[in-house]
């Protein structure tokens, strides 16, 4: 299978989870705002929808949308255990997770990169941020990962929206589990190969 990506983007949930799992993957990185692949082609005809992450399957098909395409590669390696299993109540947890990572936090960070917003638009932003985060500070309280102790999907995908933090040199130091749980995130080795190979590390 292939992964189109483009470094330090959404993107890099599924690759974090390829890697866990132990995938084999080609990656292919896209030009986003020319809507070009590496290899030249016009990524409009990989992903209509015109944005990273897509995942090329061997059979062909493309599926989109990070949660999907992260619990199908869970799904599809069970034994690497980073999902529970479908229609259990644990799955539906971890389901609640992903999709607070979506659009409580993903798309509010994400937001932030466009760079037509106003100053007062910016400020309203960082008000709802400064909230979802919050929340999030107290979901991670006691807790080595988002669903405990145990590792799943919904860490790469935190690990990977929370991550533009830095980017946009939101002070995180009010939120310690949140701290914390990014230290944790970086020290696997799956997620600094991750990095390396996005060129986001030496
Ligand atoms: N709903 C989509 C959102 C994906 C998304 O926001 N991708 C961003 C990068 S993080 C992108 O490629 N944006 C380019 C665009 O929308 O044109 C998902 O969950 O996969």
């Amino acid at each position: 299978m292939k992964l189109y990506y483009a470094p330090g983007a959404c993107s890099m949930a599924p690759h974090i989870v390829l890697r866990e799992a132990g995938y084999k993957f080609d990656l292919e990185k896209v030009d986003i705002p020319n809507k070009k692949t590496a290899s030249g082609d016009d990524f409009w005809k990989v992903n209509p929808k015109g944005y990273v992450p897509a995942l090329k399957l061997d059979d062909g098909q493309v599926l989109t949308e990070v949660q999907v395409i992260c619990q199908y590669l869970a799904d599809q390696k069970q034994d690497a255990g980073l999902a529970p299993k479908g229609g259990t109540m644990e799955r539906y947890r971890l389901m609640e997770m992903l999709n607070f990572t979506a659009a409580e936090v993903h798309k509010q960070l994400g937001a932030l990169f466009n760079p037509k917003m106003t100053p007062e638009a910016k400020e309203i932003q960082l008000g709802y941020i400064d909230r979802r985060l919050g929340t999030l500070d107290k979901l991670l309280a006691g807790k080595q990962y988002a669903m405990g102790d145990k590792y799943s999907i919904a860490d790469a995908y935190l690990f990977t929206v929370l991550n533009w933090t830095n980017f946009h040199k939101i002070d995180t130091s009010k939120w310690p589990n949140i701290q914390a749980f990014m230290k944790r995130m970086a020290a696997r080795p799956k997620v600094q190969e991750t990095l390396k190979a996005e060129g986001l590390v030496q």
